[in-house]
């Protein structure tokens, strides 16, 4: 039996942070998909379609990851693919409360369990909102994310 698990996100682009979740998943089980979950109301930075190239680009070391986009809920993306296992990343007590009631609703709707890795501390303050404000501003943040994202960023935010 294959062991399948899931790595969901906005990844609005990738980050470091997002990388260590996705490589130490990669280790424990036999495939892991990274799926951009498409949220209507929340225009991001980047299309779907770019963050998922980007995505491809810094995973290419990884033969067992897949990307892939989805529309709707993360259950049902499990349940087309048979995935039991959501893995998550927890920062901080902050991203604990909310990352509770979604591993919970989840369980409810389906059965799917959530594991949570705890952080790698040298990525417990990153998030792509602050990586994009820091940019934006014409911060440094070449240590935050890999470079293909970096080059993206600095084409994005010059352009616009
Ligand atoms: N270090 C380690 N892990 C990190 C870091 C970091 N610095 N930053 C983020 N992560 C991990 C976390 O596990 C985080 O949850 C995940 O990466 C994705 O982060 P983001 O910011 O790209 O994505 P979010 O938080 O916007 O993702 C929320 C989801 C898209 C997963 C969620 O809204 C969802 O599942 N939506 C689909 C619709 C659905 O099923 N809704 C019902 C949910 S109960």
């Amino acid at each position: 039996q294959v062991r399948r698990a899931v790595c969901p996100g906005s990844f609005d682009p990738i980050t470091n942070g997002h990388l260590d979740i996705i490589a130490r998943a990669s280790r424990l089980y036999d495939e892991v998909y990274v799926a951009v979950m498409v949220n209507q109301s929340k225009k991001g930075l980047f299309e779907v379609d770019e963050r998922i190239e980007l995505i491809r680009q810094v995973t290419a070391d990884y033969a067992n990851v897949v990307v892939e986009s989805h529309h709707g809920l993360l259950v049902d993306f499990c349940k087309q693919r048979d995935i039991p296992a959501i893995v998550k990343g927890l920062r901080a007590v902050s991203d604990f409360d909310y990352e509770l009631q979604m591993a919970q609703m989840n369980n409810g709707l389906s059965g799917v369990e959530t594991l949570f890795v705890p952080t790698n501390p040298t990525y417990s303050f990153l998030s792509s909102s602050l990586v994009k404000e820091v940019a934006a501003w014409g911060g440094d943040v070449s240590h935050l994310v890999p470079p293909a994202v970096l080059e993206a960023l600095d084409k994005r935010l010059r352009k616009d």
